[in-house]
């Protein structure tokens, strides 16, 4: 905590010295700032050890540069004769030493934190396989799979710059409540893929045979949507694997779950009504047999007629 917050204060200061103009210049080159607790926090951990460094260069260059140039030989000062200082090197090892274990306590924390996905309030599963994305909703019972994005596939052999997120939207979005603390487990059908959305400030591989899981929890004033994509290199379509979060407010995460459970159970209404010609009734099955006896042995006719009257 201690740590998180002398990081705010320095990156404050950091912005009232440069100005807030060049900040935002500044800002476009720097990691994003996400919209989830783990985010900011890897975020401020960042800019702590961003400043730490460049305050570490200033001094060691600063102190070089000034030594160099007030002790040059054109104005007549002779090297130093010293092999060893005991003082010196105590110092050189010492303090880097202490820097390097305050660097690793807000680190160690932070990872403990990202590991940290007890108490979460939904668990999503995602598999991954080449070149697509399945979701399934372990406490709500929706499952869906998500593509690239039926424009952006059409655009490749079009012009890409037509459509919107070319190659950054999909067919199917995965839809988180904010506020939420969202388990997802991480898993592949083939070769090993990573799932990673910036914004969420979380990145894993997703192996065969393997569980990985992390966690999210999108701040609740966040709501929109959030883009990814498979962060390991997979294949031939390793490109034409994104991910899209859509963030909605508990109301709308709940309409959505209903709206899918609805077309899942359409879904299956329709194909059970699709399979129902090809269920022949009895009578139907008993002619197939009788007209089968032109083609097949008589025997194996007689048995089945034999079976049908409760024979054998
Ligand atoms: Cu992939």
């Amino acid at each position: 905590m201690y740590f998180t917050r002398l990081s705010r204060l320095l990156v404050g200061a950091l912005l009232a010295a440069t100005g807030s103009s060049a900040f935002a210049a500044f800002s476009d080159l720097n990691m994003p700032l996400g919209v989830t607790p783990i985010s900011r926090e890897a975020y401020e951990l960042h800019m702590l050890i961003l400043i730490i460094c460049v305050v570490i260069g200033i001094i060691v260059f600063g102190v070089m540069f000034i030594s160099m140039l007030k002790h040059r030989k054109s104005l007549g000062h002779e090297p130093a004769q010293f092999h060893h200082s005991t003082k010196a090197e105590i110092v050189w090892t010492v303090l880097p030493c202490v820097i390097l274990v305050a660097m690793a306590v807000p680190a160690t924390n932070a990872l403990i934190n990202m590991e940290d996905t007890s108490e979460s309030d939904l668990t999503i599963k995602v598999t991954a396989y080449q070149w697509k994305w399945k979701y399934e909703y372990l406490e709500d019972g929706v499952t869906f799979y998500s593509n690239l994005a039926p424009s952006s596939r059409q655009a490749i052999y079009e012009d890409p710059r037509a459509v919107d997120n070319y190659l950054r939207n999909v067919d199917e979005r995965v839809v988180l409540p904010v506020g939420k603390k969202v388990r997802v487990l991480l898993t592949s059908d083939d070769v090993i893929h990573a799932w990673w959305v910036p914004s969420l400030g979380m990145k894993k591989d997703a192996i065969p045979g393997f569980i990985n899981e992390l966690w999210i929890k999108i701040d609740e004033d966040k709501t929109g949507l959030y883009r990814g994509q498979c962060a390991e290199l997979c294949g031939k379509d390793h490109g034409f694997m994104p991910i899209v979060v859509e963030a909605r407010n508990e109301e709308g995460y709940k309409m959505w779950v209903a709206e899918r459970k609805a077309a899942m159970a359409s879904k299956k209404v329709a194909a059970n009504e699709a399979k129902k010609p090809l269920e022949a009734a009895p009578e139907e099955q008993a002619a197939v047999v009788t007209h089968a006896s032109d083609l097949v042995q008589p025997s194996i006719v007689a048995a089945a007629r034999s079976e049908k009257s409760g024979g054998l």
